[in-house]
């Protein structure tokens, strides 16, 4: 399971295109890549290096709620998606403080620029989580996953409700009709979600039943290898963990499909690092068996067993 990670990173350095980005980093990459993961032989949290699963969860439950806002990530110590609640602020008419412009790279090349990029970040992160008013005009990201996942908004066309429970309707869709092929949540809207700060780089998920068992196909357009992915694959088996407890399946296969499968070029050291480390034993998932809703499940109800693996690798994140 995890060597498939390993072997596509290896093939990624090997044989990826040079190719620039938005952000100007810079990476290698592979455009079309898929790897499997059979849940019944682990959960899929890589042991090459430390992956912090707290963050993972969160991050889901976030979605699960439907919110979009980064104030409920923040009061859990996430701090996975600021950069881009933040970028939304400075580029606003209100913020005065110093320029700020491509705080992304200069962070990473500037000592003092990244200090008051530091002051003016944690600024913005209290400022989110004390002040109503402030979190509502700056804290959102956009059209994006936990928006379009649980209140899609519908058009003047569509009869009825003004939004679309995606992710109710399906776990009502697997119980009915398990052989359907269009068990599908959606997180792209043409309309809105080319706006937000950062489209939706999973793009569409797809659930499928075969022999007892519950699959899930995602694919993502983007996808920071180094970085992102680990907590990406990790993400979407604990959904379909998630699904499949609640739909009374037993888990099959996460397969994980990647458009422009990227290494930035600032994380090939610590990439060709985690290559060289040894592979532990996959870990376990335990998700609290009275919990009766896929939306009422809270941190303490989900829980990874025997995890045991390299440190981790820091490495510095591309906005
Ligand atoms: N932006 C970029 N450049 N890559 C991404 O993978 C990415 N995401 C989300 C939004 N923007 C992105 C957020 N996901 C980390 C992990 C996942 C992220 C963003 C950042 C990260 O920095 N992980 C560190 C630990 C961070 C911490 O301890 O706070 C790590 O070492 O794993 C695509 O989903």
């Amino acid at each position: 399971n995890e060597q498939q990670y390993l072997d596509l990173a290896k093939k990624i350095l090997d044989e990826g295109s040079h190719k620039g980005d938005r952000t100007g980093t810079g990476t290698r990459s592979l455009f079309g890549t898929q790897m499997r993961f059979n849940l019944s032989e682990g959960f899929p949290l890589l042991t090459t290096k430390k992956v912090f699963f707290g963050l993972i969860k969160s991050e889901l439950l976030w979605f699960l709620r439907g919110d979009n806002n980064i104030r409920f990530l923040l009061e859990h110590n996430n701090h996975i998606w600021d950069e881009w609640a933040f970028k939304k602020w400075i580029e606003s008419d209100k913020y005065t403080g110093p320029d700020m412009t491509n705080f992304g790279l200069r962070s990473q090349t500037d000592e003092d620029f990244a200090q008051i990029y530091k002051e003016q970040k944690e600024i913005f992160v209290s400022n989110i989580l004390n002040d109503d008013e402030f979190k509502e005009e700056f804290g959102y990201i956009g059209n994006v996953y936990g928006k379009l996942w649980r209140s899609w908004e519908t058009n003047s066309l569509t009869a009825g409700d003004e939004t679309v429970d995606q992710v109710a309707r399906l776990i009502d869709q697997i119980k009915k009709t398990p052989n359907s092929r269009r068990l599908i949540l959606t997180a792209w809207n043409a309309e809105t979600t080319p706006q937000a700060p950062l489209p939706s780089c999973h793009v569409l998920s797809q659930f499928y039943v075969a022999d007892g068992k519950l699959s899930l196909q995602m694919y993502q357009r983007s996808g920071d290898f180094f970085l992102g992915v680990p907590f990406n694959i990790a993400s979407y088996s604990l959904l379909l963990h998630m699904v499949a407890a609640q739909t009374g399946y037993e888990v099959g296969e996460f397969i994980h499909t990647i458009g422009d499968t990227h290494i930035y070029n600032n994380h090939v050291d610590q990439i060709t690092e985690q290559l060289s480390r040894p592979m532990h034993k996959l870990p376990k998932l335990w998700l609290n068996p009275e919990v009766k809703s896929l939306f009422d499940y809270t941190m303490d109800d989900i829980k990874i067993l025997d995890y045991d693996s390299e440190p981790a690798i820091k490495a510095p994140v591309a906005v």
